[in-house]
């Protein structure tokens, strides 16, 4: 023990010439440890190994994989590569080297942590989906400065809305083209995490007392409805958790339609025209109640007539253009970040995030997107 504290100390206070050739790492496995302890102790004392005296490398220089396009959530076509050159530009090998995401939320799926015979060390990375542009550096294990980077662009992520985290929601003001009394489709594909409240809120809008109209789930219900007068599609089945599924609600004069993947799984018949609201639609809860949502949308869509199941089928599991007739919203959520929901119907914003346009506690967040939609 009293051998253990003296090499200790020696190693913290007494200058060695070892340690600042090998950074501390005195036995040259990269890392700066209880190990290089042990391997001094063992030197002084028990004439053990010296102390590894690496080459000392005076670069890393990129050699390939920079300015890469890249989709989220996918690996990198090409690797990033590096290669470690001496002061007489001689490739080495076995130098530790350190990858790190400066700018993103990328992430490797391998990374070498030495450099091989060529001098060469190679990082594969799967793209994140929060920067337009990603920024991954390499530097020597002694210098803690990126010696090099790359930089991957993100045209688009492919992102969702998570309502994660307690009464997250989306806030659209209500505008001209929210006037379902002809008909209305309302679509998304929903990933439902858990349950939180009695009544689990997709999406409605506020009216008389209720809502215009709604989509919501309960642990053994799945139910859209308009009010005032109510009619109510009602889905009585063990709603899914942890998976994605489609969800759609037409109505019009034949009355009501609950579809899921597609699939109609409940009706109910017309009974009067669904109101015009003047109040915010909301995603993700409601506004008096507390009825959150805790899971991830994406494809969120209104029309303002009640498509066909066909015409369900054919969309559901596409990117639309946001030009196609009827169509009054459109969420993609290929966007990095920001408080803006971008529909693509007009090309601009017409939501935010939570309860104001500035940053607030019933924000919702972007992230990856796992639903099964092709672009
Ligand atoms: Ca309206
Ligand atoms: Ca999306
Ligand atoms: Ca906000």
């Amino acid at each position: 023990m009293k051998i253990l504290f003296v090499a200790i100390i020696m190693l913290l206070t007494v200058p060695c010439a070892y340690c600042q050739i090998a950074n501390g790492d005195v036995n040259c496995d990269g890392l700066r440890d209880i190990d290089d302890v042990v391997y001094m102790i063992t030197y002084i004392f028990a004439q053990g190994p010296a102390p590894c005296v690496p080459p000392e490398p005076i670069s890393i220089i990129v050699v390939s994989g920079d300015g890469q396009i890249g989709t989220t959530g996918e690996p990198l076509e090409e690797p990033f590569v590096v290669q470690v050159l001496d002061s007489s530009l001689t490739p080495i090998a076995g130098v530790p080297v350190v990858w790190s995401v400066i700018e993103g939320n990328g992430g490797f799926i391998g990374a070498e942590t030495f450099s091989d015979g060529d001098g060469l060390c190679f990082a594969e990375y799967v793209v994140g989906n929060s920067l337009q542009i990603e920024i991954v550096g390499a530097h020597e294990f002694g210098q803690f400065i990126p010696s090099c980077e790359f930089s991957v662009s993100v045209p688009s992520p492919t992102n969702a809305m998570s309502f994660s985290g307690g009464r997250k929601r989306i806030t659209v003001p209500d505008k001209a083209e929210f006037d379902f009394t002809q008909g209305i489709t309302v679509e998304m594909w929903v990933l439902i995490e858990g349950l939180v409240a009695t009544d689990n809120t997709l999406i409605g809008q506020e009216y008389s007392g209720d809502l215009a109209f709604k989509i919501d789930f309960r642990t053994y219900r799945i139910r859209a409805y308009k009010w005032s007068p109510y009619s109510g599609a009602v889905l009585s089945a063990e709603t899914p958790i942890g998976v994605w599924f489609h969800v759609a609600f037409t109505y019009d004069s034949s009355g009501g339609v609950l579809y899921i993947d597609g699939i109609p799984q409940a009706l109910c018949g017309f009974n009067g025209g669904i109101g015009n609201s003047q109040s915010p639609l909301i995603l993700g809860d409601r506004i008096s109640l507390v009825e959150a949502f805790e899971g991830n949308m994406d494809e969120v869509r209104l029309w303002n007539y009640a498509r066909s199941q066909q015409d369900i089928q054919s969309g559901m599991s596409v990117e639309l253009s946001g030009t196609e007739d009827g169509l009054v919203l459109y969420y993609r959520f290929n966007q990095w970040s920001g408080q803006d929901v971008v529909d693509m119907v007009t090309g601009s914003s017409t939501g935010y995030l939570g309860s104001s346009p500035e940053v607030d506690v019933n924000d919702p967040e972007f992230v990856h997107s796992t639903a099964p939609v092709s672009p």
